[in-house]
């Protein structure tokens, strides 16, 4: 079956403007390839482009376990990150502008320089690193019930929604990443922990990983910009007044608030 990557961005779109989980697209067309799915990716990335937002970064997802077995999805994927989803410090998530928000931890790294692959290794990252930070990823799948199969959630952005990156952090030599701790806490209860080598066993990997499924497609990580290399733990859900907490060795601690703000 020939697939409308155009059409699908769309209504994958529309979700977002209208606050409304849509229906999974694999429930509609049956068998959705994964190169299908990263072209619809590609036109919604696109559309928002159109509506004047930018490139902030790029992001992986599924890369840890415990996502991958809360999200019954066995294979990491791969996303961008909107200069629009960059939460300002301190800034709180509006509520009114998502669907069904939930929160995770994240490793970020900011570029120093300009990573492309092939044959990128996790020490390329690192040199390519200006630093490493903790961040908190709040993801908003557009599908129904918050459930996808692999290409439906590539095609959805991989839930990108809103991202917040602490101000503290570390040259990325300056610890062993694989061994960095981050407790995640909602509400002051801890729902999760990690090890940074819960990222597909070190988050400098994942990164290398992404900056070589670019290069297949001609495209770079940017001098500048966040990569996160996926949650280490399962995600929670954002409610109004929810207080979500990253506290990292090393990387400082992250906080998202939520308010019922917003469009
Ligand atoms: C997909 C996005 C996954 C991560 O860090 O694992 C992701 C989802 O869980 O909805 O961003
Ligand atoms: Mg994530």
């Amino acid at each position: 079956m020939t697939i409308d990557h155009a059409h699908w961005a769309a209504y994958l779109l529309a979700g977002v403007d209208e606050r409304r989980a849509v229906q999974a697209i694999t429930k509609q067309v049956g068998d959705l390839s994964v190169d299908d799915a990263y072209a619809i990716q590609a036109a919604l990335l696109e559309l928002h482009r159109e509506r004047g937002d930018d490139l902030a970064g790029a992001k992986l997802g599924l890369t840890s376990v415990a996502k991958q077995e809360q999200m019954n999805v066995s294979e990491p994927i791969y996303g961008w990150v909107l200069a629009s989803s960059v939460l300002g410090a301190d800034e709180p998530v509006q509520l009114g502008e998502l669907i069904h928000p939930r929160v995770e931890p994240e490793f970020v790294f900011v570029l120093g320089s300009d990573l492309s692959g092939p044959n990128v290794t996790a020490g390329d990252v690192l040199d390519a690193t200006e630093k490493v930070v903790g961040g908190i990823e709040v993801i908003d799948s557009r599908y129904e019930a918050f459930s996808f199969t692999l290409p439906d959630v590539i095609a959805d952005a991989t839930s990108a929604a809103r991202v917040m990156v602490g101000s503290d952090g570390i040259s990325p030599r300056d610890a062993d990443l694989t061994t960095i701790g981050c407790v995640f806490e909602i509400d002051g209860s801890i729902t999760g922990t990690a090890a940074g080598a819960a990222l597909l066993g070190d988050p400098a990997e994942c990164v290398a990983i992404l900056a070589n499924h670019l290069g297949k497609h001609g495209q770079k990580l940017d001098a500048g910009w966040i990569v996160m290399a996926g949650a280490a733990t399962d995600a929670q859900p954002l409610r109004a007044g929810t207080v979500a907490t990253a506290r990292y060795s090393h990387l400082g601690s992250v906080t998202v608030t939520a308010t019922e703000g917003g469009a």
